[in-house]
């Protein structure tokens, strides 16, 4: 079914087709006057349709594809459908309607949650109920909003600790909770799919459970602003006060903006610009005429490491969504400077040696995301030219059959064996908006979750 939210675009035959090149030194991004963004969008188009057709064939109603194996993963034993869920919307806004019907219709017969396993809370928030969530506002399929609402309840029980802030893991049949011991993403990753869930449903509690605890985590800030790495939710103490924006952490201040734009919430956008101000003042550093963002002590600010990584990547796209494109702009550089420095980027550098400190590459969107948030704001064609680079890169190096894989090393290119969901919810995604015409997206209306599931405001 054809997205009313994201409005028709000029869409031909699939143009796919790129081959594996060999492994040589990152090439540089084409001149930008030389991207032709409607064939780019083909090319991005049929990247998708391909993978998608990879995990149907070895994978169907699977979580997730091995594309080295041909051959499945379930997270708990049985299948939650997390890759049909996670990709749905990225099927519609493409226009891949044959794709987008099969996947919905998977989901309407197969999916439920009635099933004695015990699952993260996070993950299974923002892929499959953010999924759930934004395919029903896509598709206008009341089965997919009985599907979120049925999970939301059952994801409940995980506030229910002594401070309010959400246990890690919870039974999906007993309510069963564990896992006291966690941290800031984890918390705080929730409002926008439970508040929206709230909105679509009438019920509030959804959303006042995961807005208290957001405000709690935020309560518990030390004196400088900044929060920690791990915390304790049945006694609010921090357990580890290593303090920075990649995982772990990253996606609790993306949710504090993104929730004050989505709800309207002034509370929740004066919580971002204190933090926000915190972390330029005590995680960002400038080494050589680049922007970093490292490690420091939460109580004291000092500093105790510098490491950035494929993570923290999607910290340029938030500070466009905040107003602040000047350093939008310089730590995207810093990214691509990392993206480049083997073609592909590492899980984690020391920006001051710029030596890889974890080589391998999880397929992550984090990087392409922010270069178009940042191509959106600014017009600068340049963007248009890294995100070819991106999709070039990609092909020579994580294509697997007709699949994209994970990469052991970005140092050697070895494959893993695993296309995450996120590649097809996020990954695919961004390069297809990168090139795709901007009234594609109204963003006045529309907020992307962490895994880039676009929830409009309709309330
Ligand atoms: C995704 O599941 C989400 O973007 C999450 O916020 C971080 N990790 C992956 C992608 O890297």
């Amino acid at each position: 079914m054809r997205s009313s939210l994201l409005g028709v675009l000029m869409l031909a035959a699939c143009g796919c087709g790129a081959t594996a090149a060999p492994s040589g030194p990152p090439a540089a991004p084409a001149p930008p006057g030389a991207i032709d963004r409607a064939a780019m969008v083909e090319r991005v188009r049929g990247e998708m349709r391909r993978a998608w057709a990879a995990y149907v064939r070895d994978a169907w109603g699977h979580d997730e594809l091995r594309p080295v194996t041909r051959t499945a993963r379930d997270w708990y034993g049985e299948s939650l459908l997390i890759t049909p869920v996670d990709a749905l919307d990225t099927l519609v806004m493409m226009g891949l309607t044959d794709e987008a019907t099969a996947a919905r219709r998977l989901i309407d017969e197969r999916l439920a949650f009635d099933k004695d396993i015990t699952v993260k809370n996070f993950e299974i928030t923002i892929r499959v109920l953010g999924g759930l969530l934004s395919g029903y506002q896509l598709t206008g399929d009341a089965q997919l909003l009985r599907l979120a609402d049925d999970l939301g309840a059952r994801l409940l029980p995980v506030f229910g600790s002594p401070t309010g802030m959400p246990y890690m893991f919870v039974n999906l049949k007993t309510g069963a909770v564990s896992g006291a011991k966690t941290n800031p993403a984890e918390i705080g990753t929730l409002v926008l799919e439970f508040g929206a869930l709230s909105k679509l449903t009438g019920k509030p509690i959804y959303l006042d459970k995961a807005r208290n605890a957001l405000v709690q985590l935020y309560a518990r800030r030390s004196k400088l602003g900044l929060v920690g790495e791990e915390i304790d939710v049945e006694t609010g103490q921090w357990l580890s006060p290593n303090s920075h924006v990649g995982g772990g952490i990253d996606s609790y201040y993306e949710y504090l903006l993104k929730g004050s734009i989505l709800f309207r919430d002034a509370e929740l956008g004066r919580m971002w610009r204190t933090s926000a101000a915190a972390l330029d003042q005590h995680l960002a550093e400038d080494v050589a005429g680049g922007l970093w963002y490292g490690q420091v002590d939460m109580a004291t600010g000092a500093r105790t490491a510098a490491e950035f990584g494929a993570l923290h990547a999607f910290l340029p796209g938030v500070l466009v969504l905040g107003g602040d494109l000047a350093r939008a702009r310089r730590l995207e550089a810093s990214c691509i400077r990392m993206w480049q420095l083997r073609g592909i980027e590492p899980e984690v550098i020391d920006y001051r040696s710029m030596a890889i400190r974890a080589p391998g590459y999880q397929l992550r969107p984090e990087i392409i995301e922010s270069a178009w948030y940042l191509r959106r704001a600014t017009g600068d064609p340049q963007y248009l030219a890294i995100g070819k680079m991106f999709l070039d890169d990609l092909v020579a190096h994580t294509r697997a059959g007709d699949g994209f894989t994970v990469l052991t090393s970005v140092e050697t290119m070895a494959q893993g064996d695993l296309m995450p969901s996120y590649f097809l919810a996020e990954t695919l995604k961004y390069l297809y908006l990168m090139f795709a015409p901007d009234d594609a997206v109204d963003l006045e209306r529309v907020v992307f979750t962490t895994e880039a599931h676009p929830l409009r405001r309709t309330w």
